[in-house]
């Protein structure tokens, strides 16, 4: 059987991350499949070079709630954060990286107001038996790419749209069978810097 042409392939330029700053918005249903795809993310993040102090992560309910999320972070709009949401989280830790949801006690969480280079859109869905599949799907993608090309800021697509639970745990590296499948949260990583990196010189 000849090898599969699907997928990205490497950059010829190593993008250096150094400068950027980058959020990762993600959604907690399905939270498994979120936390691995959002540590393939940081790791790729780090490995470019972007800072820990300059990687914030924030989650939201669902992935219906990622357009407004990421919209409101970019336009440096102050997070509010209630203990009572913060307990219902199972304490994501990426070592130094600001979660703004992390201080348990906090009632508001205050976030510094430098641009970010480039959100990173984190669900993950799969598909029931009702059309809320298709109409999340189907909103969220569009109003992604609407953010992004309102405000100029990359937006970053790790959203998965599966049909099954195994096609998402595959995505994220988490395969049940033989095949563990591949991380795309690592994809997202490297998909933010280079596109960061280029936002910047296109100014
Ligand atoms: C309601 C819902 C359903 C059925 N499925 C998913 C899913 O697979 N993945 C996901 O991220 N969110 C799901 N949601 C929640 C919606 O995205 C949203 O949070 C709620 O409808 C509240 O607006």
């Amino acid at each position: 059987m000849s090898a599969t042409i699907k997928g990205i392939s490497k950059s010829d330029v190593q993008y250096d991350g150094v400068a950027l700053r980058v959020a990762i918005v993600h959604a907690r249903w399905n939270k498994p499949v979120i936390d691995a795809l959002v540590a393939g993310a940081v790791a790729k993040l780090k490995e470019s070079g972007v800072k820990e102090s300059n990687i914030v992560v924030q989650s939201v309910p669902g992935s219906f709630e990622l357009p407004l999320a990421c919209s409101r972070m970019i336009a440096g709009a102050h997070v509010q954060t209630s203990s009572n949401v913060t307990d219902l989280l199972s304490g994501l830790s990426f070592g130094g990286i600001s979660n703004v949801e992390t201080p348990a006690t906090a009632a508001t969480v205050t976030m510094p107001n430098e641009p970010f280079d480039a959100v990173i859109a984190v669900g993950v869905l799969i598909k029931g038996s009702t059309m809320h599949f298709e109409y999340i799907c189907d909103s969220v993608s569009h109003a992604l790419m609407k953010v992004q090309l309102d405000t100029g800021v990359p937006i970053i697509f790790g959203v998965l749209t599966a049909l099954t639970d195994d096609q998402a745990l595959e995505r994220a590296g988490l395969g049940r069978g033989e095949n563990k499948g591949h991380n795309h949260g690592e994809d997202w990583g490297l998909a933010a810097v280079e596109m960061g990196f280029h936002v910047r010189r296109w100014r």
